[in-house]
């Protein structure tokens, strides 16, 4: 199927001479979660939640950013610009360097040293990108950009650059069309606080047109490490282990606050062991391999269950951000503690291994 851009032509007003960069992104698939809603009736008595998970991380670069980079880098292209510049946690940079490359721009990304995980690094030297490893962390690296970006010599793809946000809008004109309305709540993960803009604003806009007739209640989640939204705070040296949300000042904090006031909803923050708790019950009991910074939002509604936060028989929606092969030194090390892993060393003999598994 065509790109965001192609399919969603006439909500954004783009003329037929526009010069579209895709990658066929979106179009993601929208996957219920019925063993993650009878977990929840199960542990927290709240009953007879449709849980679906939007896979973004079914995107050509592997996230959610493509859709807003299609945006960006096309308008990039249609002004004219030469260079692309962004820092990153690493899905962004990965993102910024395929559409780069695909039509031809020179993409420089700031990433901070030894916090990419290894599925994002490899993604931006595949796409040639040249990539600066700071020692510092994403809010450090943004700073730099935002000079960067005042040169005028360079153009900045980072959610600051309004396209995209539009682009990611696209993720919420998905979600609407395929279940013919509105979800009663959205969970998603919280880092830059981009994409909770990007939903609130794509299901507004979906609203005034007349698709939909209600709006969700945005349900946003930060690490706990990382939660500057929920502290009210700039946070100097964010930790977690979800290195895609690692980010201590988000650029779309006020935005962000909009989102939940408006919607009635919540930001808050799930741990690092929550996190990793539903970033393997989504793999182990659904089959849905995510990153796992992706992993809070499904973390964020198994908590507000817990806090009877959400009524019965509710229409759920989970962003999933990424896809878990970004991560593979996580994936390791979580199905390993965890004992979702069961590796054995066996001999290459057939009774051995059956009466290993006792069959
Ligand atoms: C998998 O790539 O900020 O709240 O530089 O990669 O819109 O920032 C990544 C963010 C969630 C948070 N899940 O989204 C980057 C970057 C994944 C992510 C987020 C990110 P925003």
């Amino acid at each position: 199927m065509a790109g965001i851009l192609q399919r969603y032509k006439a909500v954004y007003g783009l003329p037929d001479d526009y010069p579209i960069v895709s990658l066929n992104e979106g179009n993601t698939p929208l996957i219920p979660c019925e063993h993650i809603s009878a977990h929840i009736e199960k542990t927290t008595g709240v009953t007879g939640l449709k849980i679906f998970a939007k896979y973004d991380g079914a995107n050509p670069t592997g996230s959610f950013k493509d859709r807003g980079m299609t945006y960006a880098v096309s308008q990039a292209k249609h002004d004219g610009a030469s260079h692309i510049v962004c820092a990153s946690t690493g899905n962004t940079s990965a993102a910024a360097a395929a559409y780069g490359a695909r039509c031809g721009m020179q993409v420089l990304v700031l990433i901070p040293k030894g916090k990419v995980a290894l599925g994002k690094l490899s993604q931006a030297m595949m796409y040639g990108a040249t990539i600066v490893e700071i020692d510092g962390n994403f809010d450090e690296a943004l700073a730099v950009v935002r000079k960067l970006g005042n040169t005028g010599k360079i153009t900045v793809v980072n959610s600051i650059n309004p396209y995209r946000i539009l682009g990611q809008q696209s993720a919420a004109f998905e979600i609407c069309d395929e279940l013919k309305t509105s979800p009663d709540y959205h969970f998603i993960p919280v880092g830059n606080a981009g994409n909770i803009t990007a939903y609130w604003a794509g299901y507004n806009r979906y609203q005034q047109l007349g698709t939909i007739k209600n709006l969700p209640k945005m349900m946003g989640y930060e690490a706990e490490g990382s939660a500057a939204i929920v502290r009210g705070e700039v946070i100097a040296e964010p930790e977690t282990f979800a290195t895609a949300i690692r980010i201590g000042n988000p650029a779309s904090w006020q935005q962000a606050e909009a989102a939940r006031d408006e919607s009635d909803g919540t930001i808050d923050s799930v741990t690092d062991d929550e996190i990793g708790q539903a970033y393997t019950r989504l793999a182990a009991t659904e089959g849905i391999f995510c990153e796992p910074a992706s992993a809070a939002s499904v973390a964020g509604l198994i908590k507000a269950c817990q806090n009877k936060q959400v009524n019965n028989n509710s229409l759920i929606t989970c962003t999933l951000t990424g896809n878990g092969l970004k991560d593979p030194d996580s994936a390791i090390r979580l199905s390993d503690e965890q004992g979702i892993a069961k590796k054995l060393s066996l001999p290459a003999n057939e009774q051995a291994i059956m009466d290993a598994i006792g069959l």
